[in-house]
């Protein structure tokens, strides 16, 4: 009776104490997710070109240079098409590939209206969610600021992505250049 109860008592000890192990091990699996980091995947794909590009355009966009965005736009039309995608994960693949037809549409039409900034800009409010999609999804090594502006897109409000942590608009260029405010930073 007595080897019992020791039994007993050593069995309630064990599970007590595998009991605290989890929790602590929870513990530290909440605080790591909530770590800000930007980098879901760790495989080697590098959404870089993609983002020199991007860039770029934005910057064109910035300076009213509707010439230069059309020929940002086709160059990031043309990396998205040939960016080898055989080192993004399984599970990261089907995410991808929808992304970037729709970033590829809207950098198709940024390129084929050279002569028309209003229009490019409107193709620039989605394509900048895509982006901003693509960097959350893959990382990046570059630091970059996440924009908003509340008066872009008919006053529905637009993301940018900009290199630069100082306001510079692409939605409005010269016409209101430091409008909007940062969001985040990658
Ligand atoms: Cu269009």
């Amino acid at each position: 009776m007595k080897n019992i109860l020791k039994i007993s008592i050593l069995v309630l000890m064990v599970v007590f104490a595998s009991c605290k192990d989890n929790k602590s091990g929870n513990k530290e699996t909440v605080e790591e997710s909530n770590q800000p980091t930007t980098k879901k995947s760790q495989t080697s794909f590098s959404i870089e070109t993609i983002l020199d590009n991007y860039l770029k355009l934005k910057n064109a966009l910035v300076e009213d240079n509707s010439e230069e965005a059309a020929q940002s736009g086709k160059e990031l039309a043309v990396t998205l098409n040939d960016l080898n995608t055989d080192k993004i994960e399984q599970e990261l693949k089907k995410e991808y590939a929808d992304i970037l037809e729709d970033a590829k549409e809207h950098a198709d039409h940024i390129g084929a209206n050279a002569d028309n900034i209003a229009h490019q800009r409107e193709h620039f409010v989605t394509l900048s969610k895509d982006i901003e999609d693509l960097i959350e999804l893959f990382g990046t090594n570059k630091k970059l600021y996440l924009d908003f502006c509340p008066m872009a897109d008919e006053n529905k409000g637009a993301v940018w992505i900009s290199e630069k942590e100082e306001i510079k608009n692409p939605y409005f260029g010269s016409q209101m250049l430091s409008c909007g405010s940062v969001k985040k930073e990658f």
